[in-house]
């Protein structure tokens, strides 16, 4: 791009210009420029910023002729936070034309610094510059092109190593720059990262990169869901579940966070939600949930028909959903959920500690889950298939059924087993979540 303007300008400054209130120089040469005491003295510029034109030209005028770029670079003399002087010194241009010239100028300045690579930099400068009137739409998408590429640049870093626990603190300070920003900004930026690392890193490995990223959790919800929007993530092929699970697993790690609800915006946490297994998102999303056993659909916990244990049961929406009330942990702010039913005199599915959990005992059964007043809450495991309930005050217990040995006639309890020994017992400890929102 190509811009050779030509300004013809008629200074018509007044005498007393209001300045050197805000900035303490009273050496400028731009000033002085601006200052220029006849009134309606002639002042030659010629800018051709994007070419370099302008000395040659400038010289070919002869001494006389002021160039306008070659004053703005003894102004800024290679120091960036001289264009700070400048940018103010703009607002005493007399004529938008030359307020135009001189951010132009300056832009073009600041590029031969070497704090354009420090995109926090030209955010600054971006800043002050959109404050201003009469800056060229062109050259503010110019820079903020610049602010961009310069950032995806920076972001890339920790993308290209193999270490989990190196620290970046030049990205960290970005990202947290960022917050105090419209989020356009970062998508924008995301987008050009995303470009560049997943053309050289595999996607794997990407989405692990970003597990470790620190940044606010808006941010880091953004920079997943983004992520799996890329074309390269959705491919179908051998290493697809993997993928699946490592981008879970960032998501959880961000629902793990107490402040996670208060901080992330309704639609991003929804759009959090759905990218997790319909018996997860259920737990986030659902206002009552029914509980059953993944391969039989008539068997569905609930209170026992002759005690308060709880039982599995037929099939009855009415009898089998629970409000979910949602909370955290602690000790370790993870999620934990307690399972509260309307129908059954404001009870919630409870279990007693039990002294097997602590034992040597293998493989037994406690029939120690109840249907009681007070509140219990479970820890939620996700696993292929299903979910898994622990008690989360210890997390030693799991929650199992199905087996008919532990049944006493219509009574087909649900008791729970150590935890260590689920593997063993997977199908007696999974279970199937369900939206029993509608219920009655
Ligand atoms: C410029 O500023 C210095 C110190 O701030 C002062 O001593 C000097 O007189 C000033 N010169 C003019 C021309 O105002
Ligand atoms: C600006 O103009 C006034 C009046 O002509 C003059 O006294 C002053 O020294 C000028 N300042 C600069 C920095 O040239
Ligand atoms: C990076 O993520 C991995 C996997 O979740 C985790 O084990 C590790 O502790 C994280 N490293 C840092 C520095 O957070
Ligand atoms: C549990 O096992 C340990 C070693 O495996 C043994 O020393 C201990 O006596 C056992 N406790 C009970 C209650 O059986
Ligand atoms: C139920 O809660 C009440 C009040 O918090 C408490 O006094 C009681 O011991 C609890 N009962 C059980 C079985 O935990
Ligand atoms: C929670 O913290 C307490 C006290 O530090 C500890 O005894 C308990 O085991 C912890 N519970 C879990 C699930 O980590
Ligand atoms: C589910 O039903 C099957 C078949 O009856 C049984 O083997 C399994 O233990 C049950 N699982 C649960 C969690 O109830
Ligand atoms: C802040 C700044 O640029 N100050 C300059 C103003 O001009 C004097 C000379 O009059 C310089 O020495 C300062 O560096």
């Amino acid at each position: 791009m190509a811009v050779c303007v030509w300004l013809l300008l008629v200074l018509a400054l007044s005498a007393a210009l209001d300045i050197g209130r805000s900035y303490s120089n009273n050496s400028s040469k731009l000033l002085a420029v601006l200052n220029a005491s006849a009134p309606a003295s002639e002042v030659l510029f010629h800018i051709d910023v994007w070419t370099g034109e302008a000395d040659m030209a400038g010289a070919l005028r002869g001494p006389a002729a002021s160039n306008l770029e070659s004053v703005i670079r003894s102004e800024v003399s290679g120091d960036w936070k001289r264009g700070q002087v400048v940018l103010q010194l703009a607002n005493q241009a007399r004529t938008p034309e030359l307020k135009r010239a001189i951010y132009t100028g300056l832009w073009k300045e600041l590029q031969q610094t070497k704090q354009i690579y420090d995109p926090l930099k030209i955010f600054d400068f971006y800043d002050q510059l959109a404050l201003n009137s009469d800056v060229p739409p062109a050259l503010l998408e110019l820079v903020h092109r610049a602010f961009i590429s310069r950032s995806a640049q920076l972001m890339e870093a920790p993308f290209h190593t193999n270490s989990r626990t190196a620290t970046f603190p030049l990205v960290d300070s970005l990202l947290h720059r960022l917050t105090f920003s419209a989020l356009d900004y970062l998508r924008d930026i995301l987008e050009a990262l995303y470009d560049a690392v997943l053309a050289l890193e595999t996607p794997l490995s990407v989405v692990e990169r970003l597990g470790n990223f620190t940044g606010s959790l808006t941010q880091l919800a953004l920079a997943n869901l983004q992520l799996l929007q890329r074309e390269e993530l959705t491919r179908e092929d051998a290493s697809a579940e993997v993928l699946d699970l490592a981008m879970q697993d960032n998501l959880r790690r961000l629902l793990e966070q107490p402040n996670f609800e208060q901080e992330v915006d309704a639609s991003l946490r929804q759009q959090i939600y759905a990218q997790l297994p319909l018996d997860e998102q259920l737990l986030y999303t659902a206002r009552k949930v029914c509980i059953r056993n993944v391969t039989d659909s008539n068997a569905y916990i609930y209170e026992c028909p002759q005690t308060y244990l709880i039982c599995s049961n037929a099939r009855d929406p009415k009898k089998a959903a629970y409000y979910v009330q949602r909370g955290h942990s602690l000790n370790d702010s993870r999620p934990q959920f307690a399972f509260y039913s309307a129908f059954w005199r404001n009870r919630y599915i409870l279990m007693e500690p039990s002294p097997l959990a602590a034992s040597n005992a293998t493989n037994a059964i406690t029939k120690n889950v109840y249907s009681r007043a007070n509140i219990s809450w479970w820890r939620v495991v996700y696993r292929n298939g299903g979910v898994s309930f622990y008690d989360a005050a210890t997390e030693n217990s799991v929650l199992c059924g199905g087996d008919p040995i532990h049944f006493d006639g219509l009574e087909r309890h649900v008791y729970t087993r150590k935890a260590s020994e689920f593997a063993a017992h997977r199908a007696e400890c999974t279970w199937s979540v369900e939206d029993c929102s509608d219920a009655a």
